[in-house]
């Protein structure tokens, strides 16, 4: 299947991986570039030596097209907006703030730079500071997000801009694939089905949490300080939004979640830990390798917007 996306990043099939912080390490970041998709490495709030490291042993795995995405809260975004025009990646996608500070370096260095957004104006911002596409993210995903879901959003963006849209949020199968070609897109990102593929190294307690939670089981905690974060209930949102009930300051919250992300995915501690994961949780049932993930979703996306889209089969 083609599409400017898959033109743009030389990948054989419109899906990228979600550059989630702590799990998209460079294991999921390979096996979805050797999948066909476009696996991202994802430096959350890593240091920028640590994504370095990363960056090699993706290429030591495979020589297809990968991206490392820019958490840009990060205090080194700096330094790895640095690093990856040192070693050579090819595709940057942003998240969580705004990138035109690094459009410029980027664009000099014939990186391809996608910047996640979550509303038309930053979407139009971005086209007009160089970006090569967007990931419009809506609110259904895990993670830091924004307010508008990816239903409103995607066509929205797509009407707003001339680049080209992937759409983000509540999608993990053919069908979420197809909606969103429906909706103006030319690829989808992917992210809460891949934490729990085999080659995702997060830990089995957060997997098993994953496949089980339901449709209803995440909640959005930091309503309140300007951060809002999906995450799988348990103690921790809790807790948390009983606070922000009563009125807790960002320094009292913040004690909550400082390292949080990292004690789920790292020890496994997915009573006081942040389990990240969007609405779609409900739909991963089971761990499976990437390439399986990614056929899965092309065939049964293909088969659906085969009536609008030629055969229907992979080619
Ligand atoms: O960035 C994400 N998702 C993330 S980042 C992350 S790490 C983290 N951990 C704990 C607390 C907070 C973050 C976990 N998940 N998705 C992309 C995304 N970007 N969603 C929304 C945005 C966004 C928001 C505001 C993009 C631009 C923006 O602009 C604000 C501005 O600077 O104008």
């Amino acid at each position: 299947m083609k599409t400017r996306i898959t033109e743009l990043l030389g990948i054989e099939y419109p899906v990228i991986q979600g550059g989630m912080a702590w799990v998209a390490e460079h294991n999921l970041a390979a096996a979805v570039s050797e999948a066909g998709g476009l696996g991202i490495i994802g430096a959350g709030g890593a240091p920028a030596e640590f994504v370095r490291e990363q960056i090699r042993k993706v290429k030591e795995a495979t020589d297809r097209p990968f991206g490392v995405n820019i958490m840009l809260m990060n205090p080194e975004a700096d330094a790895i907006a640095q690093v990856v025009v040192d070693e050579g990646v090819k595709v940057v996608t942003t998240g969580a703030g705004n990138p035109s500070g690094y459009m410029e370096m980027w664009k000099r260095a014939g990186v391809k730079v996608i910047p996640v957004i979550a509303s038309v104006a930053m979407a139009k911002l971005m086209q007009r500071g160089g970006a090569d596409a967007v990931v419009a993210e809506g609110m259904e995903s895990g993670g830091h997000i924004g307010s508008l879901t990816t239903m409103a959003l995607v066509p929205q963006v797509a009407d707003a801009v001339e680049i080209p849209v992937i759409a983000a949020g509540g999608i993990a199968d053919g069908r979420g694939f197809a909606a969103a070609f429906m909706l103006g897109a030319e690829a989808v990102q992917i992210g809460t089905r891949f934490v729990a593929a085999a080659e995702s190294i997060v830990h089995e307690n957060y997997k098993a949490m994953l496949i089980k939670a339901k449709d209803i089981d995440s909640a959005v905690t930091g309503m309140t300080t300007g951060h809002p974060v999906r995450s799988i209930r348990n103690k921790m949102t809790r807790e948390y939004l009983r606070l922000e009930q009563e009125g807790a300051d960002f320094m009292e919250l913040e004690k909550l979640t400082l390292g949080s992300l990292k004690k789920a995915v790292v020890e496994g501690d997915v009573v006081n830990g942040t389990v990240m994961a969007g609405q779609i949780a409900g739909l991963v049932k089971k761990e499976q390798p990437c390439r399986e993930i990614i056929t899965e979703i092309m065939e049964q996306g293909m088969a659906l917007l085969g009536r609008t889209y030629g055969t229907g089969h992979i080619e």
